[in-house]
């Protein structure tokens, strides 16, 4: 046995992942805990970065349909669990993750509006009794996320192209499903850097004391 965990962090396009994971894995070393894998989804093994490019590029001459999307994405996943994350924790590292099947349940089932029980059988099937152990869920308003994604100034994805009205249906999914349930966190993401990174590692902090006792 030992006691290395899957954390993920979750949230709408430019809610600030890349910045909180750093912020994660700073306190983790602070607690003495260096030896972590970090991962993102889609992606993460040779399969599943292909998966990912197909999934978030554009084809305009074969539009790929919502449920093509879901199962590609949950390819990506089990390829990623399967062959990295599940081996890592058994090693005993700890694996951080940017996104994981929150993000399905968000952007499929309420961004797409895909039937949540069909969502759930084929998480179920797929991934059977593994989940994360602690979530950081970073909230963002779809009128925010859109403007740091401009703001960025590269290239916008397939997904990214979508309408505002599906952002806003993501975030409500991923409200829902934050409240139902006590392993995630919530953090406000309009807040200036620091302050998001100050939440998360007290979070962090927090979560670990709980784990020790
Ligand atoms: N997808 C994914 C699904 O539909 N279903 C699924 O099951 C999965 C797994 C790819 C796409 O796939 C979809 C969702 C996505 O559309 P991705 O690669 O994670 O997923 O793509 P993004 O979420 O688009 O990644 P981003 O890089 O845009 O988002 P981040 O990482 O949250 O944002 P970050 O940290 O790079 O920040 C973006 C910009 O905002 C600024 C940063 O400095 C940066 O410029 N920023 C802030 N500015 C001010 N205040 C703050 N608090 C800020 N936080 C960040």
């Amino acid at each position: 046995m030992n006691n290395s965990r899957f954390i993920v962090v979750e949230g709408l396009e430019g809610a600030g992942k890349t910045c909180a994971i750093k912020q994660v894995i700073t306190t983790l070393r602070s607690y003495g805990i260096t030896d972590v894998v970090v991962t993102r989804e889609p992606g993460g093994t040779p399969l599943a970065e292909k998966l990912r490019k197909i999934i978030i590029d554009s084809a305009e001459d074969d539009v790929i349909t919502e449920y093509t999307e879901l199962l590609l994405l949950y390819a990506a996943r089990v390829q990623l669990v399967e062959s990295v994350i599940k081996p890592a924790l058994k090693r005993g590292y700890w694996v951080v993750s940017d996104r994981h099947d929150l993000s399905s349940q968000a952007y499929q089932g309420g961004g797409r509006g895909i039937n949540k029980k069909l969502l759930k059988t084929i998480r179920d099937a797929v991934l059977g009794n593994f989940y994360p152990d602690f979530t950081i869920y970073l909230d963002l308003p779809p009128t925010k996320s859109r403007d740091r994604v401009l703001m960025r100034g590269s290239k916008i994805d397939r997904i990214e192209a979508e309408s505002l009205l599906f952002f806003q249906r993501t975030r409500a999914r991923y409200q829902e499903l934050v409240a139902d349930n006590p392993s995630i966190v919530t953090i406000d993401a309009k807040q200036p850097l620091e302050q998001c990174s100050a939440a998360i590692h007290d979070h962090i902090v927090q979560w670990l004391s709980s784990n020790s006792q």
